[in-house]
């Protein structure tokens, strides 16, 4: 454990800060997003769920003694309800940090009840995350402990799976490749299937996707392949990060209007790839909590005293990754002031 150090001006270091003393309090902004997000859950309504996890994050985002910038967040794609890329969040009186957000990750799965639906954000130093337009992204993910390089986005998905089971010591029809349903991965999922490995179908939930594969003795998932969103990419990078493991990643900018609007945010090659520490570098902390049941996290529960929320917290500096069973009484703190 590093110590918290000031520096000459006696600031606190933005690095040391967001460690030690922020670490618990993103984990309460992504309860309190998640609380808010549950209270509409199985109510078949996306949009009022996103926008109540929306309204919480900001609400607790600006109570923190941080200048935040939201780098990349969820919302333009699907003209949801968002924090804004370049909005301004916390109350100043802090380190500069960059913040990446998706407040409700799986807003169907929320609406619908489903598995695996969470409010999720990752800070980390001004300057180090990846400040993107939320566009859809190629990603390709694979666990800890395996050589770097193994796997790449402009290899063919036979190739990766192949690779993959080498270096592993198994056959291809031992791996597992995690893969959102839609119809624009129908020649990712044949070509992983012509190797004999098995695919793994969600349809929704890409951060906890990759997140999966870090974990494949539990979740059996050895790699994610294929095209979500940009701000999941960065936040589940901020996530793999802490615990090990590779990705790679490409922007889709396939219009003058996207590759316009990257540029103005530093984006200058269109086609680059970027590797983890290139979407997430720095110190990160990244906190997720459960909105409904899934296999990262439990969902909320709401009892008549108490809601009990579980939250993970992933910390690059120490790769400590914390899982947080909360259980609030005092239920005004959930009440839009
Ligand atoms: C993925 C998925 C998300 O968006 O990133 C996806 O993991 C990409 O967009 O949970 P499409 O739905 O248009 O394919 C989500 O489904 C929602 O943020
Ligand atoms: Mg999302
Ligand atoms: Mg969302």
């Amino acid at each position: 454990e590093e110590q918290t150090t000031m520096s000459n001006e006696g600031e606190l270091k933005a690095s040391h800060y967001i460690d030690r003393i922020l670490t618990l309090e993103l984990v309460r902004v992504t309860e309190r997003a998640a609380v808010s997000a549950a209270r509409l859950r199985g109510k078949g309504d996306e949009k009022a769920a996103d926008q109540a996890a929306v309204d919480a994050m900001r609400r607790e985002l600006n109570r923190l003694s941080i200048d935040g910038t939201v780098v990349i967040g969820e919302g333009e794609r699907d003209e949801a309800p968002m924090l804004f890329i370049g909005e301004r969040v916390g109350n100043r009186s802090g380190p500069k940090v960059d913040i990446a957000v998706d407040p409700l990750e799986g807003t169907t799965l929320c609406a619908k009840d489903m598995p695996g639906s969470i409010a999720v954000m990752a800070m980390a130093e001004g300057g180090s995350l990846l400040n993107a337009p939320d566009v859809y992204m190629e990603k390709i993910a694979i666990g800890p402990g395996y050589p770097a390089g193994l796997v790449d986005l402009d290899a063919t998905p036979e190739q990766n799976i192949e690779a993959l089971a080498k270096a592993k010591g198994v056959h291809p029809s031992e791996i597992t490749a995690l893969v959102l349903d839609r119809p624009r991965h129908a020649e990712i999922i044949a070509a992983i299937r012509r190797t004999g490995a098995s695919v793994r179908l969600i349809t929704d939930g890409d951060v906890a996707g990759v997140i999966f594969t870090a974990t494949s003795g539990e979740t059996g998932v050895d790699i994610y392949i294929g095209t979500g969103g940009a701000p999941e990419g960065v936040l589940a990078a901020a996530a793999l990060r802490c615990v090990g493991g590779q990705m790679q990643t490409r922007l889709i900018l396939d219009t003058p209007e996207k590759r316009e609007r990257a540029a103005a945010m530093g984006v200058t090659d269109p086609a680059r790839k970027y590797s983890i520490e290139e979407l997430a570098a720095g110190d990160v902390v990244v906190s997720a909590t459960g909105v409904t049941d899934g296999a990262l996290l439990s969902g909320v529960r709401f009892g008549s005293d108490v809601i009990e929320t579980e939250t993970v917290v992933y910390r690059s500096a120490t790769g400590t990754v914390r899982r947080i069973r909360a259980e609030h009484r005092d239920h005004s703190k959930f009440h839009l002031d």
